[in-house]
């Protein structure tokens, strides 16, 4: 049987990070359509982070895109962080919006462009310094569009080359995560397509390299949770870029387009202990929300990750391990059902009354009135995007 104060300590342990850039506006090449009330700068996305964390009560950190957040004073933004009741967690190197990086950014042809790109990554080793981060995500837009337009080997060759020089730099309380992702902007290579080529270059690189998982950049039908269980296994399994979609990288809310396939990645995870903090996993969000208000979308989707985790915390894992060993097929897949099948909204509501927060955090915003002040405070300026 489930050990109830085992789950309900496991949920209150959960750490989830939001990232700045959902809080700004975006869109997709149709359109980018702008709200009310949007964050202008870094200050006010951490801000915002900082009132997802507030109602949610397990979301302390919001990672940063360079130069998204660029500041002045990357230690004076952590410190802001702070003050408000968070952290600054990953920072994300940007190297796909510059005319420079049409051919690519470290996979380049051109040693130049390479260099450029490099001096960004270990730019941001420096900001990580200065924040106290200690996750440099990576992902690269780089690939080509046709056969035959380069050498898929250089490419490896030169990403290769930039990957080690980052790990180089960065301090040893630093570890770097490496995203796949199958296609876009690319569409005949990309040059870390996949979970197997982000792994064969962190075994490469050296323990601190890690595979980051980002939900929705995979084939239609892969069945992440088996490449989850991989990875926690040998022990590479750095964090999650958490998104659902219907069918390519449509970064909506985590768990709206699949809560089930949700909660099969997190019984992978509690089931290898993958919850526990000294697993080290960084559970991070990285979504847009280009037509819904973006601090409630951000507290339902940390809501949704919650869900899920519960529902994955009710399994019979003993029983679950007797039913396998036995070949009970049905026996054992009618305990995943059923602890899918639980609603475990009453078990979280009552978990926040006993972390003083409201049991119903979307409400609690509503009736706060938190949007119609920033609505008031944010006149004029610019408003914050990927500024692509
Ligand atoms: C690429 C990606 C990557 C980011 C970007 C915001 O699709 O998932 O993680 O840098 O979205
Ligand atoms: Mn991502």
């Amino acid at each position: 049987m489930t050990d109830r104060a085992a789950v309900t300590a496991a949920l209150r342990a959960q750490r989830i990070e939001t990232p700045s850039w959902a809080y700004g506006n975006s869109g997709t090449r149709f359109k980018v359509f702008a709200q009310e009330g949007v964050p202008r700068n870094a200050y006010e996305k951490v801000d915002d982070a900082a009132t997802v964390h507030r109602f949610t009560g397990v979301a302390p950190s919001v990672a940063l895109h360079i130069p998204w957040d660029r500041v002045d004073d990357h230690a004076d933004l952590a410190k802001h962080a702070q003050e408000v009741g968070i952290r600054l967690g990953a920072i994300n190197p940007n190297v796909f919006q510059e005319d420079d990086y049409r051919l690519g950014s470290v996979c380049n042809p051109d040693p130049a462009v390479r260099r450029k790109a490099l001096d960004h990554l270990l730019e941001c080793v420096e900001i990580g310094v200065a924040t106290g981060s200690t996750i440099l995500s990576l992902w690269f837009a780089d690939g080509t569009n046709y056969p035959g337009q380069d050498s898929i080997q250089a490419r490896q060759d030169r990403l290769a080359e930039a990957l080690a020089a980052t790990y180089a730099a960065m301090p040893a309380n630093m570890r770097m995560l490496l995203e796949y992702k199958l296609f876009e902007p690319a569409f005949y290579t990309m040059d870390v397509p996949d979970w197997g080529t982000s792994y064969a270059h962190c075994l490469t690189l050296g323990e601190r390299a890690q595979v980051l998982v980002d939900t929705g950049h995979h084939a239609p039908g892969t069945n992440i949770e088996f490449i989850v269980a991989f990875l926690l296994r040998a022990r590479r399994l750095g964090g999650f870029h958490f998104n659902s979609r219907f069918y390519a990288d449509d970064d909506l809310m985590v768990g709206a387009a699949d809560p089930f396939q949700l909660f099969r990645i997190m019984h992978e995870i509690v089931q290898a202990g993958g919850l526990d903090p000294e697993a080290d996993v960084a559970f991070m969000l990285d979504q847009c929300h280009n037509i819904e208000p973006k601090i409630p979308a951000m507290i339902r989707s940390v809501l949704n990750v919650q869900e899920a985790t519960a529902k994955a915390l009710l399994v019979d894992s003993d029983a679950l391990r007797v039913a396998q060993e036995n070949g009970d097929v049905l026996g054992a897949n009618a305990l995943l059902m059923d602890a899918f099948n639980t609603d475990v909204r009453p078990l979280l509501a009552e978990l926040r009354e006993e972390m003083g927060i409201d049991p119903d955090p979307i409400a609690a915003y509503h009736r706060s009135g938190h949007h119609e002040r920033l609505v008031a405070e944010r006149r004029g300026g610019a408003q914050a995007g990927w500024g692509a």
